[in-house]
This record gives structure tokens, sequence and C-alpha cells, in this order.
């Protein structure tokens, strides 16, 4: 054998063992855990460690790189797969100030206490909690629908950033899936939509393994996913064996040599691959092995039976020769390129390092409109349409779009050279997600965690089908902008399919989402001020179809309290009511027509504008007493939506006039006279709690 031969048997063998180590790190957590899945690691090892050591740019010691590849785990029950790969690699731990540490992300004692409370490896990714994990993913589909908006967003920067000469963007986007993520409607919505853009920079790679949790996937799933695949506009490529290092790395450059469509690479593999037991689909899946199989697998491997968590010599060594090197040169060439872009396109390099930093720019809220008084007034969707494109102005990289109803939900950006974000225009601010509602959430996430601020738009009762990414996107402590019109039975003849009913208060019940319903033109202003710098939550907006009345802030508080969630609009004479009359959105002028009444009956009423709760709750205690003071008891609230939630601060001895079925189809006049959202109703409440 020549000395070269060796050398290549050599690798061959390190790759092996690499490749082995990932595989039992995965079954020894999973066992340690006693929960968890090792069949999907098992399986993807050899495309993981090809794609990482091989293709991935991607330097471990800075995980913030703003040209990364970005890697996702669409099927994020593999958890343990990212987690080796994030140890075996060294990525480096990235503070909260986006600042890169020396340490770990994922130490091996993260591995041992995986799925442990407080640990950096839940049992599924989480983003906010382990550097190195680009997006939260378990719920399937989303990962995929998230790489939607990571292509968008690469597509995006490279065309409003790159120059001649400064390719400064030109990252891919690799994401694991498997048949749960290509069964999903959001997979579905999500690969239309990618095809439709030609997004050549998105690979998704296929874990085909002919199983699902239930048993063998066909029981439910036999279409032909490369036909359907080709038909979206795909380039498919297939990989007859997983374990085929050679065939993956043919396929890889496939994609890489693909410029005018994305590439599904089908990866044809039996879960748990590599085991005794490859033949029998329900061995290794969704559960740990148990100890006597899990000696088994290891003398498969050649594995020492009794060792757990070993990571043999020569294997942490093989990837820092591989994607640590290749990472850490790549950025190094990248950064020389920056640092002359930087000197010759100064305004442009500023603009990313505020992207990166998650800041807004100088001048950020300058020519805001305001709003004068009117009682005719205006819809809260077009006072908002007007805000955001002053915004969108003064922040170059705030785009968005609609789920084809821009027009109704007043959010295209209207100014000259805004543009439309299609294939060959990839600059364009304007994007059009058709009617793909899931989809526009999970790749509005996407593209908040590519440093782009995002907002995607639909009819409020619609975000019921955009739900599951708006939930991720509060996990994941991202500022998703969703904004919603059409947000009450006030929408008027679409009828109850159409007339949202319990969306505030499900929205309101979900952790870190800052629902915001702006109760005249001038708080729309304020909320979009609000929304504009969050950084760690996204925002739910959410406004009226129909004008309501524009207050007179002279006469009333100024609407900059809408930055607290709640606050006095109207108050008795000496701030000292014997009534609170609370409201939000379209309602809160009924409550200032009260108060006038009231008033001139001699009632002492305050009225409070409550456009988020969830901000409100966040005040200190002084300042909550000083809006709702408890010894005031006589109190009403005014929402055209469910009532639930509201007894929180209309308490027992208060009311709350609301919805408590659905809607129905008719002209606004009729329907609000229908269900008692009149002048009289709420005076009549008022009296009945005060007793008078
Ligand atoms: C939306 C959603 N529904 C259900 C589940 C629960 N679940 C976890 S894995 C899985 C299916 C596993 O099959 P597949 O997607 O083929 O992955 P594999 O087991 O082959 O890795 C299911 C139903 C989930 N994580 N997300
Ligand atoms: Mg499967």
């Amino acid at each position: 054998m020549a000395a070269s031969d060796q050398v290549v048997v050599a690798g061959k063998q390190l790759e092996t063992l690499s490749i082995n180590t990932i595989r039992t790190l995965a079954i020894d957590a999973v066992q340690q855990a006693n929960s968890g899945h090792p069949g999907a690691p098992m399986g993807l090892a050899p495309a993981a460690y090809c794609l990482w050591q091989e293709f991935l740019r991607y330097d471990p010691a800075d995980p913030t790189w703003m040209n990364r590849d970005r890697f996702v785990l669409s099927n994020g029950h593999a958890s343990m797969l990212l987690y080796a790969l994030l140890y075996l690699a060294e990525v480096r731990q990235v503070d909260e100030k986006g600042n890169v540490s020396k340490d770990l992300a994922v130490p091996l004692d993260q591995i041992k206490h995986f799925r442990q409370l407080e640990s950096c490896t839940p049992g599924h990714p989480e983003s906010h909690l382990t550097s190195g994990v680009e997006v939260t993913t378990g719920p399937l589909g989303q990962g995929v629908g998230n790489s939607l908006g990571m292509a968008i967003a690469g597509k995006w920067q490279a065309a409003s950033f790159n120059r001649p000469g400064f390719e400064i963007f030109d990252f891919n986007v690799y994401v694991f899936c498997s048949d749960g993520d290509l069964m999903e409607g959001i997979g579905g919505e999500a690969a239309s939509l990618a095809g439709h853009l030609k997004l050549s920079n998105l690979c998704w790679i296929y874990d085909h393994n002919s199983v699902t949790l239930d048993g063998p996937a066909d029981w439910s799933f036999s279409e032909d996913v490369a036909t359907r695949f080709i038909g979206y506009g795909w380039n498919v490529t297939r990989v007859a064996d997983a374990n085929d290092l050679e065939m993956i790395a043919r396929a890889l450059e496939t994609f890489q040599k693909t410029g005018d469509r994305p590439t599904l690479i089908i990866l044809d593999s039996h879960i748990g691959y590599g085991s005794p037991h490859k033949q029998d689909t329900n061995a290794a899946h969704g559960e740990p092995l148990g100890e006597e199989e899990v000696k088994l697998v290891k003398k498969f491997y050649g594995w020492p039976e009794e060792a757990k968590f070993l990571v043999p010599d020569g294997v942490r060594e093989n990837f820092r020769d591989g994607i640590g090197r290749r990472g850490r040169e790549l950025r190094a060439k990248w950064a020389k390129l920056f640092a002359d872009y930087s000197h010759q396109y100064p305004e442009l390099a500023e603009r990313l390092h505020h992207m990166q930093r998650h800041e807004l720019p100088a001048g950020w809220d300058k020519n805001l409109p305001t709003f004068p008084a009117d009682a005719k007034g205006v819809a809260t969707r077009d006072s908002s349409g007007k805000v955001l494109n002053a915004l969108a102005q003064n922040i170059p990289w705030l785009i968005g779009g609609s789920a084809d109803l821009a027009t109704s939900n007043k959010t295209t950006l209207k100014f000259e050279g805004a543009g439309d974000f299609q294939a060959g225009s990839y600059a364009g601010r304007n994007l059009h997600f058709g009617v793909r509602e899931h989809v526009m959430g999970a790749s509005v996430n996407g593209m908040a965690v590519s440093n782009v601020r995002a907002f995607g738009a639909t009819f409020f009762n619609f975000s019921d089908y955009m739900r599951p990414s708006m939930r991720l996107a509060a996990l994941m402590e991202i500022p998703s902008v969703f904004v919603f019109t059409h947000d009450s039975i006030g929408l008027g003849e679409d009828g109850p399919t159409h007339q949202p009913i319990e969306q505030l208060a499900s929205l309101r019940a979900m952790p870190n989402m800052m629902v915001l319903r702006p109760g005249d033109a001038n708080e729309v202003v304020e909320a979009w001020k609000v929304i504009a710098e969050l950084r760690h939550s996204p925002a739910t907006l959410v406004l009226t179809r129909q004008a309501i009345p524009t207050l007179d802030r002279t006469r009333y508080a100024a609407a900059s309290g809408v930055a607290k969630g709640a606050y006095v609009l109207a108050d008795a004479p000496g701030g000292k009511p014997e009534l609170i009359l609370m409201g939000t959105g379209s309602e809160l002028s009924l409550c200032v027509d009260a108060y006038e009444k009231l008033k001139a009956e001699g009632i002492r009423a305050r009225v409070v504008s409550m456009p988020c709760w969830e901000i409100f709750e966040r005040q200190d205690a002084a300042y909550k007493q000083s809006v709702l003071p408890s010894d005031v008891t006589a109190r009403v609230s005014v929402e055209m939506a469910a009532t639930f939630g509201w007894e929180r601060y209309v308490g027992v001895k208060g009311r709350s006039i609301g919805m408590h079925r659905f809607g129905a189809s008719a002209p606004i006049k009729d329907l609000l006279k229908y269900f008692g959202f009149t002048l009289d109703k709420v005076l009549a409440d008022a009296h009945a709690v005060l007793g008078k």
C-alpha cells in the first residue's frame, strides 16, 4: 500500500469516527435523559458531517458573522444532532449584548444535561437559549418556513448592499427536514413561494427515511415528493444512500452550481441507519434505545460498549481542521473585504452595523404624521398605512408585505424606490406572500433573525392561520411585526367567517406577544413607535377597517400614554373618579362619548385607554394603581371582542360589554345596534355598576 493511500484510509477512518461520535453522543444523551429521538441524528449524521465540514461557510469563532451560511434543523426533534455539531465544531457562546465569548455554546457537560431544567440543550432547539441555534424548531414545518424568510433576507441584503467588487452577502440557507416538515401545509406554502421567487440560496435536505412516529410513512404519505417539488420550480436531486458521503457532497455541489432555483436533496435513509436494526423501522425511533440496544449499537460501530459521551482523540481536532479552519479563513477574507467596503461605503456599512445590533438609525421617528381632531375620523388601517410609509423611509431595512390583502391592509410601501420583491428584483421592499398566511408568519420570523425588520399583514381573523409562527416569534424573543386589519364585527358585511371574536383574548394570553389595539389615529402613531423600538418581543397590531374619530388631544390626554400600555385619557375633577370606563380601538371613542354624557349628569367618570395589556402589566405597581385605583370598583369595559380576560380589570363589581357569540353579516350600523355597542348601552351599564 502506498503511503498516500494510508493517509486516505486514515482520513476515512477519522470521518467515520467523527460521524459515529455524533451518533453516540446523541444516543447517550437521549438514553441519559430517558427521552428524545436518537433515530434521526443517527441517520443524518453523515450528511451533517459532510455539510458542516466541507460546505457550510461558518466560523465557529463567530456565530454572529452576518454573511455566515445558515443551518436550520427543521426536524427539531433531532436536536441532539445539532447540539453534537455545535459542541464538536466548538461554536462559541454569544452574550445578551451580541458579544462573542470564549466559552462554548454547548459544552459537553450540557450534552450530559440534555433536556434538563435550565440547560442550554432543551428537548427541541431554542434559539434564544443556545448560541448557534439559528431558529427555534420543534413544531414541524416551522423551520422550513423560517428558511424561506432567511433566504429572502439573504437575497434582499445581497441586492441592497452588494456593490461591484464587494459581494458582502452571498450566504446560503441549508435546512434539514423530515417527512413531517413536508407533510405540513406550511412546508408546501414555503416550497411554493421559494420556487416562485427562484431562491437559489436555499437548500433543503430531506431525510426520506420512510417512517414517522406512528409507523411507516406510507400509512399516510405516498405522494411523489420529487415531482411535487419539480412542479414548484425546484431543482431536485437524490442521494440513494444517506451514508454515501461522496454522493452527498456531489448533491451539495449541484446545489451550489444551481443559480436559478432552490434545491431539494432527497436523502434516502433508514431511521437509526447504521444500527444493527436498520430494517426494523420502529427501532431507534422516537424513544431511547434502551441500555441493551445501546450496547449492541455501539458494538456495531466498533465503539467501547461501556463508554458514555466518548469523544475519541482526534475528533475535535478533525473539526478544528475542517469547519474550524475553513470558517476562520473565509471570515477573515470577508472581514478584509468588509473593511474596504466600510471605507468606500460608510453609510451602508453603518446601516449594517445598526441591523446587526438591532438598533434604530438616527432620525427613525422623523416626519411621522400627526392627526388633527376629527369627529368622523379615519380608519386605523389608513392611519397605520401612513405611519408605516413614513417609518419605512426612515428605517431602510424595514420590509414586508401582505398575504394578498395589501390593498385592504394598507401596508403597501408606496414611496419612490420601495419596489416589489420578485425573482430578479430582490431589492424590492414590498413582499408578496400570496394567500399563504402561515408561511408569511414563519418567514417574517426568518427575516427577523437575519437582521431585517420585517412585517406581515392580513385580516385579524386569519391570525389563526399563522398563530403557530406568531407563538414561535414570542418564544424566540424576536421583534417580528404582525399587522392585522378588519379587527372586529365592525368590518360589517363579510360576516362571522371574517369577524374576529376570540383572537384578541387568545393573543393576549400568549406570553411576550405585544398586542396593540390603538384607539385613534394618534394612538396608531404611538403604537408604531412602540413597535419600532421592540427588540425582544413580537408585536400584533390590530386595526380597524372602519373610520373612527380622531380624539381632540387638547381636550384629552396625549396619545404618548400608549407607551405605558394603558393611560388615563379623560379624568374626573381632581383625579378622583367614582367610575372607570375602559376601552381599546374603535370602542375608545364610545367610552369618551359616554364620559361626556355622564359628566353632564354630574357623574365623576374616568376613561382609561388600554391599547396594550402586556405593556401595562410591565409597569410598576404605583403606575398601575394611578391608572386603575383599586378603591374605584365601578368599572365598565367596552370592546367588540370576547370579554375573556377583562374581568382582571373590571373586577367582580364591574361589567364588560363585548361579544358573546359569533358575529353576523350586516352593515356595521345594524351590527353595532344589534350587539349593543351603543352609547345607551354603555350609559346603562355605567349607571348599573354605580347603582344609580
Ligand atoms: C406540528 C407538529 N406535529 C406533531 C409533532 C410531533 N412529532 C414529532 S416527530 C413527528 C413525526 C416524525 O416523523 P418524521 O417527520 O418523518 O421524522 P423522523 O421520525 O423520521 O425523524 C411528530 C408527529 C411535531 N413535532 N410537530
Ligand atoms: Mg421520517
